[in-house]
């Protein structure tokens, strides 16, 4: 089991924490905590970068090895980056696993030492229209970020 971490801060006090498992070559399991957000989707994403040097900005854009387009965690035409959305209860929180086959913690694609960032808006999974549909889902500001520590 490699399991690995990323602490997210940001500005107007969003933050939290997200956990990864992965058991060999298997899918990667995501379970985090936000708190700090506004009600609603959100937009969450691997990053292709950890330099936080510049804030969430300097993470640079999705995690994206096959040169993919932006879409849904569900679709074969997506960046490996690409979690969708966060769903934010009333009182600014939200809890989440999810389960992904693309964000592997060894190899060549291996997510660690990148970021995950969640956005002020939701991630129209590329389906939305808009001129940066198909490159970030148009999902808005980068409210907090952090970068995905190997743990032992
Ligand atoms: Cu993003
Ligand atoms: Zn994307």
């Amino acid at each position: 089991m490699v399991k690995a971490v990323a602490v997210l801060n940001g500005s107007e006090g969003v933050k939290g924490t997200v956990n990864f498992t992965q058991e060999g070559d298997g899918p990667t399991t995501v379970t985090g905590s936000l708190c700090g957000l506004k009600p609603g989707l959100h937009g969450f994403h691997v990053h292709a970068l950890g330099d936080t040097t510049n804030g969430c900005m300097s993470t640079g854009p999705h995690f994206n090895p096959a040169a993919k387009e932006h879409g849904s965690p569900e679709d074969e035409n997506r960046h490996a980056g690409d979690l969708g959305n966060v769903n934010v209860g009333d009182d600014g929180t939200v809890s989440f696993t999810i389960v992904d086959k693309q964000i592997p913690l060894t190899g060549p694609n291996s997510v660690v030492g990148r970021a995950v960032v969640v956005h002020s808006d939701p991630d129209d999974l590329g389906k939305g229209g808009h001129e940066l549909s198909k490159s970030t889902g148009n999902a808005g500001g980068r409210l907090a970020c952090g970068v995905i520590g190997l743990q032992a």
